[in-house]
């Protein structure tokens, strides 16, 4: 059955009305019962539809309890979230069941994520997150530090906005890695360059990124280009804004929302770097339509691709080169002194800049090294989820055993 919550209709099924009406009982519940989470995002109240919610999702849902509802998730707290439902303007602080989390998607909850909300108990007016509901897409990173395993930065997303500032921040290797990263997450890369205010000098930097994304300059000072940012993110669509710290990301949310909601930091003069004010990753909803994630400013960017996630996202972030490496002669050559390297012989008749190739390689050699260690993660779950798993079987063959 193919339902939304305000009764518009995705498909056809005989048992739709029921499922919406005991999706309404639930929300008239919610409304009653429990308190209502005061957050600094409070969203307009939106329909399933421009929050998101898609005939694929409704499939998903499909699956569980009639009466759970769909909720998108606008922050993430620990063990908690901050949720989105349907025609409601009151955002709601709700805690995720063990299950929710110990099956979270890939690099955990996060936010755009889709969940189905529940009371905890029969007759609770607490709400839980029953399940995160597949995603869409998603932007996963490597977790910052040593650790090797994936951070799920936003779900759901239809956009991922490259942010880099004419102020100092360009740099074409950091957005080859940033694209490679959305290579695997299913999203399309926007590259947004902010302040042009700042400057005349960035032509440049301009030619150099329409060769690798689509790009819009703007300024948050003099509007350039916000209009042309707005019809990236239109009404049922999500993007989120990814960059390094500074560059102008809140600015930009600030200014498509048309009030302060975010706090802006000054750069340091020295060398024109933010000072990590965001913190939070959090979800907007602009007022012509359209989602919005803001992110905290990223130090570093290691893209994570699952293990056997489909195509290699380096090759998905540089088909130019990729396609040359495999006219190579030797399928294990190394694009040096070998004979018969394509890419070398279009280095030297300068079809190809030697400093892509050079990205290529080092994000290349990156992916091996993750590869090698994603693996070695992929196992450790593995038999933790393993583990689990008796564990679970245990208590319930020993609850059985109990009450017989
Ligand atoms: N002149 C000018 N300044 C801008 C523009 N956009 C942002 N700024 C300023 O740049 C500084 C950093 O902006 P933020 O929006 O806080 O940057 P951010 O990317 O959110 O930084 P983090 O939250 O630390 O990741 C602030 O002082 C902004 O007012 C712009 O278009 N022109
Ligand atoms: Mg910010
Ligand atoms: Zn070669």
């Amino acid at each position: 059955m193919l339902y939304g919550v305000r009764g518009t209709r995705f498909g056809d099924g005989s048992s739709t009305l029921n499922v919406s009406r005991a999706r309404a009982n639930f929300a008239r519940r919610l409304s009653t019962f429990g308190l209502v989470w005061q957050a600094v995002t409070a969203p307009p109240s939106l329909t399933l539809e421009e929050l998101g919610w898609t005939p694929a999702l409704e499939s998903h849902a499909a699956a569980h309890s009639k009466t759970f509802m769909p909720a998108r998730v606008a922050s993430v707290y620990s063990a908690r979230v901050e949720v989105w439902l349907a025609d409601t303007s009151a955002p709601r602080m709700v805690a995720l069941r063990g299950r929710a989390l110990r099956d979270a998607p890939e690099g955990g909850v996060a936010v755009g994520d889709w969940a189905l909300v529940g009371p905890a108990g029969l007759g609770s007016s607490e709400v839980v997150v029953e399940c995160v509901l597949p995603r869409r897409t998603a932007f996963v990173r490597q977790a910052a530090g040593e650790r090797s395993e994936p951070q799920a930065i936003a779900a759901n997303i239809d956009r991922v906005l490259i942010v880099t500032s004419v102020d100092g921040d360009f740099s074409t290797r950091r957005l080859d890695r940033y694209l490679v990263a959305i290579a695997s997450s299913g999203a399309e890369p926007v590259i947004v360059i902010t302040k042009a205010d700042l400057s005349t000098e960035f032509g440049e930097d301009l030619e150099k990124a329409s060769k690798l994304a689509r790009v819009i300059l703007t300024s948050a000072r003099t509007g350039l280009g916000l209009e042309e940012l707005r019809s990236e993110i239109p009404r049922g669509t999500t993007a989120a804004l990814v960059g390094s710290s500074g560059v102008g990301k809140s600015a930009l949310v600030n200014v498509l929302l048309g009030r302060s909601a975010q706090h802006e930091g000054a750069v340091r003069e020295y060398d024109n770097r933010g000072r990590h004010t965001t913190t939070k990753r959090s979800l907007f909803a602009l007022p012509d339509g359209g989602l919005l994630v803001d992110t905290p400013g990223m130090r570093e960017l290691k893209p994570w691709q699952g293990v056997g996630a489909g195509d290699n996202d380096v090759d998905g972030a540089f088909a130019d080169v990729a396609a040359l490496a495999i006219a190579c002669k030797y399928t294990d050559c190394r694009h040096g002194a070998e004979p018969g390297c394509a890419i070398r012989a279009a280095v030297q008749s300068a079809l190809i800049d030697p400093e892509r190739v050079a990205s290529w390689e080092k994000l290349e050699r990156e992916r091996q090294e993750r590869m090698a260690r994603q693996s070695v993660f992929a196992l450790v779950q593995e038999q933790r989820l393993a583990r689990s798993g008796a564990a679970a079987l245990r208590k319930k063959f020993t609850a059985k055993r109990g009450r017989s």
